[in-house]
This record gives structure tokens, C-alpha cells and sequence, in this order.
């Protein structure tokens, strides 16, 4: 199955829960630590330069932006988790604005967790998924920054990667925002998941 994007638009962005627009359309969000090219992701998946903003200050744009694809499904970003220098009362508003949304979402079908190829995934990674996984949320797991790593390297850090995983996630994909790789076969995974096109 071809997926293509044909309309894409910036709908609105939220601070806290109470702002949540109502939704008659599936939804999938993207979540992931800062820097890890979320933002990047997005831009290349909705075949936009710069819709999604690239933020100077990263950890601190505390958001969901929703963006309304092909008129039928509604792509969610979210802010990044694990900036370290984010002050306490960051990411305390960062659970708050994120929990509130996954936890009531009837519309949310599933959430596109990004990790970075190059880290091996840490505890707050583990957390994301488990999280994800008692909430019965479908997880699309994606190993970004594909294009840092020389392909030799590739396997055997793709197995410690794998390693690490809980049982539960499916086999992750390898993409590249930067290059593109990968990018269109996670369109066409994540696609039959969110329901009519
Ligand atoms: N080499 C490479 N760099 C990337 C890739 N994706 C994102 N970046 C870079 O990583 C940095 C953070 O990207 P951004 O999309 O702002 O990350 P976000 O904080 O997760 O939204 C930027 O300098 C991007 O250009 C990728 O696939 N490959
Ligand atoms: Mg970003």
C-alpha cells in the first residue's frame, strides 16, 4: 500500500488539557527525548520545511501541536521528554500536559516513539514504553539518525538496541529525518493502524 500526503495543515496548539479541540478523527502522536529530531521527522513526514518549528530552546516548548493530514487523521506533537536542564517545574507541567492527554484520549490510537540510534535506550526510554504499553496504547518504534552511523556499525548497534527492548514493542524501524530512509515505510505502518485513510 502507497501512502501519500496529499494536504497537510497546522490546526492549533495546546498548553494545558482544558484546550484539547474536539476530536471526531483519529489521532497519532510522536513523542521522544529533545533533540532526538522529532521536529525533523514530522516536517519530512508532512513534506513540509519548517511547519513544524525547530526549537531554539529546546526542552522548554511545552505543546501539543496538532496538525490535520489529508483532511482524515490528526498527527500530535509532543513535547520532548529528558532535557536535563529543564527546570523541575518544566517537567512536572511536561507530565501534567502530556499524562493528560495520552490518559484521556479516546482518539489516540497509538504514539510514535522516537529514539536515537547511536544511544543505547535508558531508563526514561524504558519508562515511555511501559508507560505506553499499560495504557494499551499501539507503540511504532523508530531509530532515528540513521545516516550518523557507517553501516558495519549499523547491526551491532541495532542489536544492543534490541536487547534492551521489552517483549512487547515490535521490531523498530531505522529511518533518517535528515535523508529520508525508512521515512515512507513508517507512513505505510502507521497508516493501516489509525483506520480509513
Ligand atoms: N544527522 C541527522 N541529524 C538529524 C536527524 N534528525 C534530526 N537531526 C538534527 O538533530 C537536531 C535536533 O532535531 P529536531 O528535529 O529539532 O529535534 P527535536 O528536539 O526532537 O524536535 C537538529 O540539528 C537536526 O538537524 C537525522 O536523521 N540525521
Ligand atoms: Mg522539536
Amino acid at each position: 500500500m502507497t501512502v501519500r500526503i496529499t494536504n497537510t495543515a497546522f490546526i492549533t496548539s495546546v498548553y494545558k488539557p482544558s484546550q484539547l479541540p474536539s476530536s471526531g478523527l483519529p489521532e497519532v502522536a510522536f513523542a521522544g527525548r529533545s533533540n532526538v529530531g522529532k521536529s525533523s521527522l514530522l516536517n519530512r513526514l508532512l513534506g513540509r520545511h519548517n511547519l513544524v518549528k525547530v526549537s531554539s530552546r529546546p526542552g522548554f516548548t511545552q505543546s501539543l501541536n496538532f496538525f490535520l493530514v489529508n483532511d482524515s487523521v490528526y498527527f500530535v506533537d509532543l513535547p520532548g521528554y529528558g532535557f536535563a536542564k529543564a527546570p523541575k517545574h518544566v517537567q512536572q507541567k511536561w507530565h501534567r500536559l502530556v499524562e493528560g492527554y495520552i490518559e484521556v484520549r479516546k482518539s489516540l490510537k497509538g504514539v510514535v516513539c522516537i529514539f536515537d540510534l547511536r544511544r543505547v535506550p535508558d531508563q526514561l526510554d524504558l519508562d515511555l514504553l511501559e508507560y505506553l504499553h499499560a495504557l494499551d496504547k499501539h507503540i511504532w518504534l523508530v531509530l532515528n539518525k540513521a545516516d550518523k552511523i557507517s553501516q558495519p556499525k549499523r547491526q551491532r548497534q541495532v542489536q544492543a538496541i534490541y536487547r534492551r527492548l521489552p517483549g512487547f514493542v515490535d521490531k523498530p524501524l531505522i529511518i533518517s529525518a535528515r535523508t529520508g530512509e525508512g521515512v515512507q515505510s513508517l507512513l505505510e505502518a502507521v497508516w493501516p493502524g489509525i483506520g480509513k485513510v
